[in-house]
């Protein structure tokens, strides 16, 4: 790719970047430039604080520098302790969120609470409680249960490994990374990485896979089956997105973070005609929710809020002068906010006792009392509205897009073609005929962050673009998916961006060609679909012809969701290298030995043109060695 220098790709973004610039507002552009050049031993994973004796450094361009920790740990040991510490957080933050969605479950009373009542009756089925003469209410409290149970079981497995193909669910078995309960494989990383524990890197990386695992295979699946149970499994549907989605005469209420337990109660409560009423009153038009990074997403896919933004919009937004609050929970939330807030009226309002940030108003959510808390921070919100200083710049920049492809909503869409067939429907079956005969050669996930080491949004558009007129189909999540859709990717217009072969399958199923699939923990739906495809050609999963990109990642999970995804058989290309070039072992193991275990490997690429051209020989590759 030619750099052209932007720090983005995106109009709306490079408007107020430039907002900031004239009004000396510091944003994270100018905090990544102050920390040039980063610490290069931090960069290459060689640094190691895992006790009282260090700081520890090896140096890599002399030999006259200590080539060992002073209790003799190589750099083999202490990249592999980092990388799988960051792995363990990743994965930590991801079940932790599904833990929390399980406890909301598990104190539904009320039957209309629940709003897939058949999904959650299939997976009552599927983890073996019976539903024989008891009401929902007491199902919704046994599934929840069970749930629970994933992360502190005493003996057994992760259930959701049973999801997987056979053939894979053998080799995990054999390589010795079946997961047993989220919270013990978490707590165990910690363990053997401690000073003096475990010292060989590929048995710190083993174990770092049981951590990984219990995030996709665990607590992100638990958050996604639980959410859509909760609130909905997502359906199609059209939604606007950027900046531009702010509206200059309403009360703008930014909902920001990850748990949809939060977002959803405050859409219902910014909806109460009382609120709405007193907005009025105010002198606004009435109240605008809108969603960023995977609130964003959750609240999109399942009603239709328009989307903010992502990750590297979150301190633009609030540069707009409209929005009245910004009500964050947990995780990708930039601390700046709170300095950034104090330049504008705009209220910071933090809910969850694990974030909170110094400059804030906190006003601690609790999901037995939900709707009575929404009311109370929209309350505040629309309060607020009348405090607006100066000027609102809201830029005009918006796309519109259709989202909202749960798994469920897929098979649906496919059930069209099979349908006309006199095909049984349900089965993944005209994918997989369409990827056999050619048609498309393959799919990618594109997913993950924003992070200043690349142009912003740049690369997620570029590589999806690249990947589609090679007619591979594009699903995506998190702040990958914010990216493309303000790119139009996920309009019928994108088609033009397409090879003929996915041009024809775009028409034939009336879908986008880039398929939103939900917030980073729905990345778990994309393992059911590869499984689903996976056991219906016989295979696993590493014979598909698929990958993954997270060509701007930056956080601990997508180190973890990288390492999942690699453990079950997907080959990972990441547009950031990972700290662990400090050891030509740890580095060698994770992007060519692991695919002789596991079938899948990472590969590092910056640009995303050529990210595509290996991502497009991979899947060659495979389509060769399946004979199609
Ligand atoms: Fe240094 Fe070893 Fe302590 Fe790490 S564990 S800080 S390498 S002495
Ligand atoms: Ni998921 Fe990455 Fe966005 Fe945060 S919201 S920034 S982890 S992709
Ligand atoms: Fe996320």
């Amino acid at each position: 790719m030619e750099n052209c220098g932007c720090i983005t790709c995106d109009a709306a973004t490079k408007e107020l970047y430039e907002k900031a610039k004239n009004e000396g507002i510091e944003t994270v552009w100018d905090r990544a430039r102050a920390m040039q050049p980063q610490c290069g031993f931090g960069e290459m994973g060689l640094c190691c604080t895992n006790c009282g004796m260090g700081p520890c450094r090896i140096v890599k361009v002399s030999k006259d520098g200590p080539q060992a920790g002073i209790c003799g740990a190589t750099e083999d040991t202490i990249v592999a302790r980092n990388f799988a510490r960051s792995v363990a957080a990743g994965a930590a933050a991801h079940s932790d969120h599904g833990r929390d969605i399980a406890l909301a479950l598990y104190h539904v009373d009320d039957k209309a609470r629940i709003k897939d009542e058949e999904k959650l009756f299939k997976l009552a089925d599927e983890w073996g409680i019976t539903v024989e003469g008891k009401d929902t209410v007491q199902v919704a409290k046994e599934v929840a249960e069970k749930a629970l149970g994933e992360f502190g079981k005493v003996f057994g497995n992760l259930l959701f490994l049973k999801r997987a193909p056979e053939k894979r669910i053998k080799l995990w078995e054999e390589t010795g990374v079946a997961s047993e309960a989220i919270d013990k494989e978490i707590v165990r990383v910690l363990h053997s990485t401690h000073m003096g524990c475990d010292a060989d890197y590929r048995n710190i990386i083993r174990q770092a896979i049981r951590a990984a695992m219990t995030d996709g295979w665990g607590g992100s699946m638990i958050g996604t089956e639980l959410s859509d149970i909760l609130f909905g499994t997502p359906m199609p549907k059209k939604v606007e997105a950027n900046l531009g989605v702010l509206k200059k005469e309403y009360v703008n209420i930014v909902v920001h973070g990850h748990e949809p337990t939060l977002s959803e109660a405050i859409v219902v409560a910014a909806r109460d005609p009382e609120l709405v009423e007193l907005a009025k009153k105010q002198g606004a038009e009435g109240i605008n929710v809108a969603g960023m990074c995977c609130t964003g997403n959750e609240i999109a896919m399942r009603h239709g809020i328009p989307m903010a933004g992502n990750f590297f919009q979150q301190e633009l937004a609030i540069m707009t002068g409209a929005v009245e609050a910004m009500i964050v929970d947990v995780q990708c939330i930039m601390p700046s906010l709170a300095t950034i807030t104090k330049c504008y009226h705009t209220k910071l309002i933090t809910t969850s006792p694990k974030a909170k940030i110094p400059g804030a108003t906190h006003i601690e959510f609790d999901e037995q009392k939900s709707f009575e808390i929404a009311k109370r921070i929209v309350k505040e919100a629309v309060m607020n509205f009348k405090n607006r200083k100066g000027e609102v710049h809201i830029p005009d920049e918006k796309s519109e897009g259709r989202i909202g492809y749960s798994l469920e909503a897929i098979i649906k869409t496919l059930d069209r073609v099979t349908n006309t067939h006199a095909h049984p429907s349900g089965t993944v079956k005209p994918l997989v005929d369409a990827i056999k005969s050619g048609v498309l050669r393959g799919a990618v996930a594109i997913v993950g962050c924003n992070n200043h080491k690349q142009p912003h949004d740049s690369c997620h558009v570029t590589l999806a673009k690249e990947l589609l007129k090679r007619d591979i189909l594009v699903v995506t999540t998190g702040c990958g998916a914010h990216a493309c859709v303000k790119a139009g990717l996920m309009s019928d217009d994108a088609r033009k961006y397409c090879g003929k072969g996915l041009a024809t399958v775009c028409e034939l199923l009336d879908i986008p060609p880039v398929l939103h699939m939900g917030s980073c923990v729905d990345i778990s739906r994309i393992l059911v679909l590869l499984s689903e495809v996976a056991k219906y050609i016989g295979g696993d999963i590493s014979d598909l012809p698929v990958a993954a990109a997270a060509p701007e990642w930056m956080s601990e999970k997508a180190q973890a969701i990288g390492l999942y995804a690699v453990a079950s058989g997907v080959y990972v290309l990441l547009g950031v290298a990972p700290a662990v070039t400090g050891s030509e072992n740890v580095a060698t193991y994770l992007t060519k030995d692991i695919e002789s275990v596991f079938g899948g490997r990472f590969e590092i690429e910056s640009d995303p043109v050529k990210a595509a051209e290996k991502i497009a020989a991979h899947i060659e590759n495979k389509r060769k060695r399946l004979g199609i």
